[in-house]
């Protein structure tokens, strides 16, 4: 939209279905005939359209004929900075090599280290902004960046700027995370307490000083590292007073959720071996379930997260891309509500909450992912009657308009 749009100008929006993700009964908070107003970025009004004070209603206004708006969606699992792509081992492991033949070959995360690590911060936001602009072009207002691919302080701090930089070019918000426990480097094979040092001692310290970072995450698995090696990296980022979250028990059950319970992560993510004490901890500490379908789809997992049990405990859940080269290189927000539906029996409801209020949780923000007074004015407008229509549909794209912070 316009940037001459006056940011004080009073935005009206009339004659929607409004989504609102707000209130406290599990649903959407659906309007049927409703009507929103903004200013200065900021939802002023919301409700029905009838009842619309007369400040808002006498102002020239946007007549949505009927179409559905819910909050502009939050994608709150990305890696999405990277260099080059790894289709060639795609086609090794679909000429059946496995996972460790291909990283015997110099594949997996190692080769995406060594994209990173020879890419300039101007090359990175270039090959990412078609990523990016693949989410906006879904509705996408809040998307989270996390960095892993550099490994060492140079390169995850360009990772991280990268992230920031695009910003500057797009109508988005994004909230990055430092994810340096992402994998080991190659210059420490075989020490990983060394690495792990590394990032407690040097790289996390650098990035908080910098201001680089909004949270930070790490990757609890065999293949990565230890709970007590996260614990490590959690300490560290406690003392810098930066929030955390936890790739957590995608492949195997290391107790990784009940870890990020125990430091109050905002969310332990992918959860596919979770348990019922793993759960419960979450529950207990208002961590986000973070469900990555496109990861499970992609690397054909079988094991599904325990979402009964997290409907049980009433642990909210997130759906997000997981965008990344290696597992889910997906830039689609409604591909991934389709997958958690059809993969994970996720409820239409629950589809949307996910891309919305409870991803924004999942990042610390509460003005985001809700419509409702005082928050952003983040919308999408859709070309659809019922809310079921963004989940159904693969490779569809209905979006009408978005709009960023009322413009
Ligand atoms: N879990 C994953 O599935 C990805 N990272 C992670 O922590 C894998 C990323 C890659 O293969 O590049
Ligand atoms: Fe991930």
């Amino acid at each position: 939209m316009a940037d001459d749009v006056d940011d004080q100008e009073l935005r009206v929006w009339r004659n929607a279905r409004i989504a609102t993700m707000a209130g406290d009964a599990p649903g959407l908070g659906l309007i049927e005939r409703g009507a929103l107003a903004a200013r200065g970025g900021r939802i002023v009004h919301v409700g029905v359209d009838d009842e619309m004070p007369a400040e808002y209603r006498d102002a020239r206004s946007i007549d949505c004929e009927g179409r559905l708006i819910t909050p502009g969606l939050v994608d709150c699992h990305t890696h999405l900075v990277w260099a080059g792509n790894r289709a060639n081992e795609f086609e090794m492991r679909l000429a059946g090599a496995s996972y460790e033949e291909v990283a015997r070959s110099g594949g997996g995360i190692v080769s995406s280290v060594r994209s990173l690590r020879q890419a300039s911060e101007e090359q990175l936001v270039a090959e990412t902004l078609p990523r990016l602009d693949a989410l906006i072009a879904e509705g996408a207002t809040t998307v989270e960046i996390k960095s892993g691919y550099g490994l060492d302080l140079e390169s995850e701090a360009k990772t991280l700027r990268a992230a920031r930089s695009l910003a500057e070019t797009r109508s988005v918000s994004i909230r990055t995370t430092l994810l340096a426990a992402h994998a080991l480097p190659p210059e420490f094979a075989g020490d990983k307490d060394g690495y792990i040092s590394r990032v407690v001692d040097e790289i996390l310290p650098a990035i908080a000083a910098e201001g680089l970072a909004d949270a930070v995450d790490g990757f609890c698995e065999g293949i990565a590292f230890s709970p007590e090696q996260i614990a490590r990296v959690f300490d560290a980022a406690r003392a810098f007073g930066l929030p955390v979250k936890l790739h957590a028990d995608q492949l195997s059950n290391l107790g990784g959720a009940a870890l990020a319970a125990r430091y109050g992560a905002l969310s332990a993510d992918h959860v596919e071996y979770t348990d019922e004490a793993g759960a419960a901890a979450m529950a207990r500490a208002g961590t986000v379930a973070v469900l990555l379908p496109g990861a499970f789809y992609f690397i054909r997992e079988t094991k599904k997260p325990p979402v009964d049990l997290f409907r049980a405990q009433g642990v909210p859940m997130a759906i997000a891309t997981d965008c990344n080269p290696g597992t889910s290189p997906l830039t689609s927000l409604l591909l991934t509500m389709n997958m958690a539906a059809t993969l994970f029996r996720l409820t239409v409801d629950e589809c949307l909450l996910g891309v919305t209020r409870h991803a924004a949780r999942a990042l610390g923000l509460d003005d985001v992912g809700v419509l409702a007074p005082g928050k952003m004015a983040d919308l999408a407008i859709w070309n659809v009657e019922r809310p079921a229509e963004l989940v159904y549909r693969m490779g569809f794209n209905p979006l009408h308009q978005r709009i960023w912070r009322a413009k």
